[in-house]
């Protein structure tokens, strides 16, 4: 039974992952077994009242009481389970635990912000501690995205204007993936994050030091860390390559053609307005698809991110 369920899903990680699988697991044996009763049922039956013959004739029957009550019974009670076992397991996931942590996630075109009551921000990251109730409360900044944790059994949409939750205790300490479940646009697939689960301690450490700037790094080992950091790897190479976006080998003080035609030079405020409002300037031949770093970077980062840049040539 292991094995099967191991085949059929990823490993169960939170709390509520048995009840959701138990679940799923009944209702895929009570459909497996009709199905084979049905379909057995059928080629005996059409073999045993094969027409043999042109004396044979069809009997009138007009009903019979015992066989409509087990049909219509049947049935009622393996959908009443469901709706019972459904029911209870839902409303496990919508009660959120009153001693539950809090965090606030973002989503926007295409990553995940996560946001802790500290101030401490991290990008395509979660971290949370295990064996305690965490609740995540979500929205977009843009358009409808989804939050799945699969290892977790969680899923939720993330809406703008709105507020939805999602709440889970991990039972385990790891690292599980999240993904984006509804389609966001052009790099909705790059919109992958992962969760951390730390014990109790290690959470507080990482909580405590994760936003704390590295005083004894020099600005461009700073911006190296801040852009593997922030996601921005996903979209643009430093090794000349272009992905979503250009790659920022050889971008210092180059000549960059816009969209509109115009040419500019690519220089500190060229950066750094790319950075905050990439919608502004559009590269030719690029779509308008990378996020706003507006509120998520400090301008001692984006100067660092800049010293970055520059070295890549
Ligand atoms: C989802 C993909 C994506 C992510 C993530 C992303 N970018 Fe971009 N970026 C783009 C695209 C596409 C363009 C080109 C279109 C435009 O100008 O907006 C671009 C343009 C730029 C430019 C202008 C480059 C040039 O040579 O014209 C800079 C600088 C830049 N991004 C920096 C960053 C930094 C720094 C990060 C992380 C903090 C980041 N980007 C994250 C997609 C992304
Ligand atoms: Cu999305």
């Amino acid at each position: 039974m292991d094995k099967v369920l191991e085949f059929l899903l990823p490993p169960a990680k939170s709390t509520i992952a048995g009840q959701v699988d138990g679940l799923f697991i009944f209702i895929l044996a009570v459909s497996a077994v009709l199905l084979v009763g049905i379909s057995f049922a059928i080629i005996y039956f059409s073999w045993k009242y094969k027409r043999r013959s042109e004396q044979d004739t069809t009997p009138v029957i007009t009903h019979n009481t015992k066989l409509e009550v087990a049909w219509s019974v049947i049935p009622l009670i393996l959908v009443m389970i469901v709706f019972g076992w459904g029911f209870t397991g839902y409303m496990n996931m919508r009660t959120v635990p009153t001693d539950a942590y809090e965090i606030r996630v973002v989503g926007k075109s295409w990553l995940w912000e996560f946001h802790y009551e500290n101030g401490t921000v991290s990008v395509n990251e979660l971290h949370v501690p295990a064996n305690r109730p965490v609740n995540l409360v979500m929205s977009s900044n843009d358009v409808i995205h989804s939050f799945y944790i699969p290892d977790y059994r969680v899923k939720r949409d993330v809406l703008p204007n709105r507020y939805s939750n999602v709440w889970f205790e991990a039972m385990e300490t790891g690292e599980s993936v999240i993904f984006c479940t509804e389609y966001c646009g052009r790099a909705h697939s790059n919109m992958i994050a992962t969760v951390t689960a730390h014990s109790e301690s290690d959470f507080e450490n990482w909580l405590a030091t994760a936003n704390v700037i590295d005083e004894s790094l020099s600005p461009v080992e700073l911006g190296k860390e801040l852009i593997a950091k922030n996601g921005c790897n996903a979209c643009h190479s430093v090794d000349g390559s272009r992905m979503v976006g250009p790659s920022y080998k050889g971008s210092w003080m180059a000549e960059r053609e816009l969209e509109d035609g115009s040419v500019v030079t690519v220089d500190a405020n060229y950066l750094r307005e790319s950075i905050l409002e990439p919608n502004a300037k559009i590269g030719a031949g690029y779509d308008p698809v990378m996020p706003s770093y507006q509120g998520l970077l400090s301008d001692r980062e984006i100067d660092a991110i800049i010293e970055y840049i520059k070295t890549i040539d």
